[in-house]
């Protein structure tokens, strides 16, 4: 008999082990689930942290120039700087602001309720360079304008949509986002891809500003500069960038436009900017929040952010991304990575 005690007062103990480290083991889920969360609600924090900072930079940058009597924005200021990794409690912040006007508003092709000719030559003259097909021009236009007459046969309006197998109507209104761009007739995954550097967005009234924007942009503001003017003009931009949009215009390449031509692109181009992208990284505990917003900043100052995306997946630099970054002491191969994952993945 007591055998047969002692085995049950084993088997009793055997149970009560196999229970408790049963417990101890969803406890210890419970508690890695939690600490998780509580990681992952940080590091969000943190990236509305950077939020508060970029727009306290973008502030100061306004008060600068107003200070100064020179409203010009251009990539040597501390805004357009890339900000060192932030250390925090539990990990790193990155963070890096580009100016949306850098690029070619596709907005500005119908706004004030009418076309807009010398946009639409604009936004042609870049899709050419680009190798892209001109019909893409119409068909934004219809996308955006007022009324749903088809422009051509390249044109699309409700009567070309309402008949796709998954119907839709058309838009009729500024575009939001250049996701928006997939819905519009001939605009295919590559070309939104191909076409994504040099594009925004905007409100019809951002201009580009060519203090920032990149020669491709450059090249296409008219017909007489050639790719290799616009590389000189980028290269050769005022270390404080343009004062003006008429210093600008008066660079030789210019030379040949007439008064009127002049004043065609002049409606076109800026040199200050009110609208800016900021990307924000924040690692806890190798947990990534990511936030890709954009910031607006009125004629008085006032700065608001306008959009956020948190959709945005962190991609992990490459391996030799460190030994490349060695001649510019700014570079960030992480945030250089994300940057890049934040825009194949818009
Ligand atoms: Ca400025
Ligand atoms: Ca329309």
């Amino acid at each position: 008999m007591n055998g047969v005690a002692l085995i049950t007062v084993l088997l009793v103990v055997a149970i009560a082990t196999i229970l408790a480290v049963g417990m101890l083991r969803s406890q210890f889920l419970a508690l890695q689930h939690a600490a998780g969360l509580f990681d992952q609600d940080q590091a969000w924090l943190y990236t509305q942290g950077a939020e508060d900072f970029v727009r306290e930079v973008l502030r100061q940058d306004f008060d600068d120039d107003k200070r100064n009597s020179r409203q010009v924005d251009h990539p040597g200021e501390t805004w357009a700087q890339p900000f060192p990794p932030f250390p925090v409690d539990g990990g790193v912040i990155h963070a890096r602001v580009s100016d949306q006007q850098a690029h070619f508003n596709l907005n500005r092709i119908w706004h004030d309720n009418a076309p807009d000719p010398v946009a639409a030559a604009i936004f042609q003259r870049l899709l050419k360079s680009l190798g892209l097909p001109d019909t893409l021009v119409p068909a934004l236009t219809d996308w955006i304008d007022a009324d749903n007459e088809a422009t051509g046969s390249d044109g699309a309006e409700d009567d070309m949509y309402s008949r796709l197998d998954t119907p839709y109507r058309v838009a009729n209104q500024p575009i939001s986002d250049i996701s928006e761009l997939r819905l519009i007739k001939g605009f295919t995954p590559e070309i939104i891809a191909k076409l994504r550097p040099y594009v925004c967005a905007l409100p019809a009234t951002a201009l580009l500003n060519i203090n920032t924007a990149d020669p491709v942009t450059l090249a296409a503001l008219t017909t007489s500069m050639t790719s290799r003017n616009a590389s000189e003009l980028s290269s050769q931009r005022p270390s404080k960038g343009y004062a003006s949009v008429d210093e600008f215009l008066a660079q030789p390449v210019f030379n040949g436009l007439d008064a009127t031509k002049k004043t065609e692109i002049r409606q076109q181009i800026d040199v200050r900017s009110h609208y800016f992208q900021l990307l924000a990284d924040a690692e806890i505990a190798g947990r990534h929040s990511m936030v890709l917003a954009v910031i607006a900043r009125g004629d008085s100052g006032t700065l608001n952010v306008i959009a956020r995306d948190f959709s945005q997946k962190f991609a992990a630099p490459a391996a030799s991304a460190g030994s490349n970054s060695g001649t510019n002491n700014n570079s960030d191969p992480t945030m250089d990575s994300a940057v890049k994952a934040a825009r194949d993945l818009l």
